[in-house]
């Protein structure tokens, strides 16, 4: 809890969804942190509440104005309503605030600090990029760029305060894991059996790993959150139309997938909260797009990174940028290993061919991921936002006596 003189007192954070649980899915985030850890009067306008209601599913999708977990939760309506804006205001993801609220902005005595929140990216270039202000081209404004990262450079990533904690706690207690398992109507997997989660876009690579997997030594236990992969996992087992009762979030109905060593078995999605469990609890983990990724990394657990896939392939840059950084310290057959796997699952080609060489350097990954998620967390996001509220507040005031 910090609520400081200097600190803002109220948020707005503007979230436009483009696709999939990403968007929403930091911007949720970041606002329960700021509302429950920093105690700001936190104000979240979403554009598609249905999204926003599977991360949370207290939430109702008819409503224009709720509150959940702390958080005012708001339609964003066009017209936009007048209200008087937040001392700090987030555009997420260089969305377009509305016109009237930009006037509004303008008209408050003491300006609103105005942050274009951006993706996140391991590229050199956001270093440069990370809080350049950008004065508005007609109004007393300015915007400022703040890109999360990975690096000092950067603003960091969203950490919970007591995330690691928990997480060591769930590792340090078997009674807690045999807990989890149950809640997803599993026994404890037995010694031996590797448990991964797989939550993914459609992926050509798929059938070839459940191959590697189901005619490999060892028992693997893959657990797929319902989404845009199922589809292919239900036609690698030839189970389509075969089980017509089930519905989303039927987990508990689902048939039995196994084929040689390997058993599938679909889990339904769950509210945002949840989600790092089942990260915890598996070996290596598959995830995708931002949130779920950086969720991997607090995770320390081994992870496989499906880049959300741009038209143009910028992606194949990003994805490239953050593996140099991840595997800078790793050696040179680990480093080698996780490339190859990461390639392959993002689409480079081969299917499966690089699982082998992967498992065989598990136990160095294992290390090498609870050490970066230490490291990372020396440079927490809604930290260094609220530090840089304070020293645009303290430049401001410089700039008035200077004149
Ligand atoms: O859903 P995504 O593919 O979102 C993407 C990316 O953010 C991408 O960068 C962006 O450009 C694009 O959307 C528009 O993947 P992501 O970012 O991992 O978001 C998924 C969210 O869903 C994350 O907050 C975790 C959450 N989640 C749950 O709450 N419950 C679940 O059961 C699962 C599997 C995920």
């Amino acid at each position: 809890m910090r609520n400081e003189a200097g600190s803002p007192q109220r948020c707005d954070i503007f979230c436009n969804v483009i696709d999939n649980y990403g968007d929403i899915g930091v911007c949720w985030r970041l606002a329960r942190q700021l509302a429950n850890e920093f105690e700001l009067q936190v104000r979240l306008w979403v554009d598609d509440l249905g999204s926003f209601a599977k991360l949370c599913p207290e939430a109702d999708a008819v409503l224009d104005s709720q509150h959940c977990r702390g958080v005012e939760v708001r339609r964003w309506l066009d017209p936009f309503p007048e209200v008087r804006p937040a001392e700090l205001v987030i555009a997420a993801f260089g969305c377009k605030l509305p016109q009237s609220y930009i006037e509004a902005m303008a008209a408050q005595e003491s300006k609103p600090v105005w942050i274009n929140l951006e993706y996140l990216s391991a590229e050199d270039w956001v270093h440069g990029c990370h809080r350049l202000p950008s004065p508005h081209p007609s109004l007393p404004l300015t915007k400022y760029f703040f890109f999360p990262g990975f690096t000092k450079q950067t603003g960091g990533l969203l950490l919970e305060r007591d995330l690691l904690m928990r997480r060591d706690a769930f590792f340090g207690n078997p009674s807690q894991q045999q807990a989890y398992w149950q809640s997803l109507g599993l026994a404890m997997p037995e010694e031996g059996t590797l448990k991964v989660s797989l939550f993914g876009y459609e992926n050509a690579a798929l059938a070839g790993l459940f191959d590697v997997w189901a005619a490999g030594a060892q028992p693997v236990l893959c657990l797929v959150p319902e989404g845009r992969i199922l589809p292919q996992v239900e036609r690698y087992f030839d189970v389509v139309g075969r089980d017509s009762s089930r519905r989303d979030g039927d987990a508990g109905m689902n048939p039995d997938l196994r084929r040689g060593n390997l058993q599938v078995q679909v889990l339904p999605f769950v509210e945002q909260e949840r989600y790092d469990e089942l990260l915890w609890a598996c070996d290596v983990n598959f995830v995708r797009g931002e949130d779920s990724c950086v969720r991997a990394q607090w995770a320390g657990k081994p992870f496989v990174w499906q880049i959300y896939p741009q038209h143009d392939a910028v992606h194949w840059e990003k994805l490239q940028a953050f593996l140099n950084l991840y595997s800078a310290s790793l050696s040179p057959a680990a480093s080698e290993a996780v490339q190859g796997l990461w390639r392959e699952w993002n689409g480079e080609g081969g299917a499966g061919a690089a699982w082998p060489a992967y498992a065989a350097v598990r136990g160095e990954l294992d290390a090498r991921a609870l050490v970066w998620a230490r490291e990372l967390a020396e440079n927490n996001l809604a930290l260094n936002l609220l530090d840089f509220y304070q020293e645009v507040g303290r430049m401001r005031a410089f700039e008035i006596e200077g004149q």
